[in-house]
């Protein structure tokens, strides 16, 4: 047999070979088989050194042309495998767009927060600006500025978390008072502020009572601020929170830093014109009165010329009355099944 007949053989059986892969890595296989330095083509090469000058040319021809027809052919097989991976890997791959999603679950306020932003809102209504203070606070702010020198009995009150002898923990949002009193330029107009936070006090938890909760500060200082500015303000806040037909009721009571100081409670049904005095039922729910002259004092502020009124709530107690919430500690738990029930939508 001549080269050129074995160079024929060798084409056709490569041929075959190649369309007979099955994988990528066979046909890779094959490709160095055939084409490869060692491989069957290069073999039969090697026989061109025994031929006569004339014939060289014509097999060299035919080798190159064997050599292309075998590269263009992995080429074409390679192309095919390569699509069948791809394709394999699709349909495995497959997305059912169809399918139903997984809803996303969509946060919102937590219950306290949307008492203090009903609060922020209906007072920047009224004209107020909404300052806020730090939880770390100095004894002098939270105590003494108050009206409340060290060793004053009523410190006892307001069981303190101390950090050392002159920083603690605020028991109260009443620091903020002074703070803004102090800063404030009465020729510039009267004040009128809140400042919402969180407080905290060596309180044992219970029902009623948390170590850490929050409270909404409230102070008024102009000219001629009267109870009777007071009272109207907190039945304001009482119709907002809890409805316009509730009612409220002031007690005598005792802060160091109001004179007169008073108790609030809300009334925990409607009250109309028809109802009688003793079916009301109250609950207390914040603290107020009016500014005590040495508070002014101390933050600089002439208390023969000013004068003003103060309030101090606690949004917990609010949220337990108004969403008949037995425990406050639920506030603190962050169980969604019980906050989602707060939905502001709903
Ligand atoms: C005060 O803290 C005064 N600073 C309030 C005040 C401000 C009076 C300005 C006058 C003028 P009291 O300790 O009563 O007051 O607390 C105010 C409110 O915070 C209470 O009515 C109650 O709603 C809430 N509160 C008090 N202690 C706790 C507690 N441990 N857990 C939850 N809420 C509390």
């Amino acid at each position: 047999m001549s080269l050129q007949d074995d160079l024929k053989a060798l084409r056709q059986q490569a041929l075959l070979r190649i369309s007979a892969a099955k994988t990528l890595k066979e046909l890779n296989e094959e490709r160095v088989k055939e084409l490869g330095k060692k491989g069957s083509l290069t073999e039969v090469l090697r026989g061109m050194k025994d031929l006569s000058a004339d014939e060289r040319p014509e097999v060299g021809a035919l080798a190159n042309e064997i050599r292309n027809a075998l590269t263009d052919r992995i080429a074409e097989r390679q192309a095919l495998l390569e699509k069948e991976v791809l394709d394999a890997q699709l349909a495995e791959e497959q997305i059912d767009v169809t399918l139903p999603g997984q809803p996303a679950i969509q946060g919102q306020p937590h219950v306290l927060q949307q008492i203090i932003e009903g609060l922020e809102d209906q007072f920047m209504g009224m004209g107020y600006q909404i300052i806020e203070g730090p939880e770390v606070e100095q004894d002098k702010y939270n105590f003494e500025m108050m009206n409340l020198p060290k060793d004053h009995p009523a410190r006892d009150m307001q069981d303190t978390f101390y950090i050392s002898d002159e920083l603690l923990m605020r028991t109260q949002t009443s620091p903020v008072q002074a703070r803004t009193l102090e800063q404030h330029d009465f020729s510039k107009g009267p004040l009128k502020m809140i400042s919402p936070g969180r407080v905290y006090r060596r309180d044992t938890d219970d029902a009623t009572h948390s170590h850490q909760f929050h409270q909404v500060e409230g102070l008024v200082v102009d000219k001629h601020i009267t109870m009777g500015d007071l009272k109207g303000t907190l039945l304001a806040v009482a119709h907002q929170l809890f409805g316009e037909d509730h009612d409220i009721r002031l007690r005598p009571s005792y802060f160091p830093f109001t004179e007169p100081s008073v108790e609030v409670d809300v009334s925990w049904g409607p009250v109309t014109p028809d109802t009688k005095p003793e079916e009301i039922e109250w609950i207390e729910v914040l603290g107020a009165g009016m500014v005590h002259p040495n508070v002014l004092e101390k933050a600089g502020v002439d208390s023969s010329v000013y004068g003003g009124f103060a309030f101090g709530l606690g949004p917990d107690r609010f949220a337990m009355l108004k969403y008949g919430v037995e425990d406050i500690r639920n506030f603190y738990l962050n169980d969604v099944r019980f906050l989602t029930q707060f939905d502001q939508k709903g």
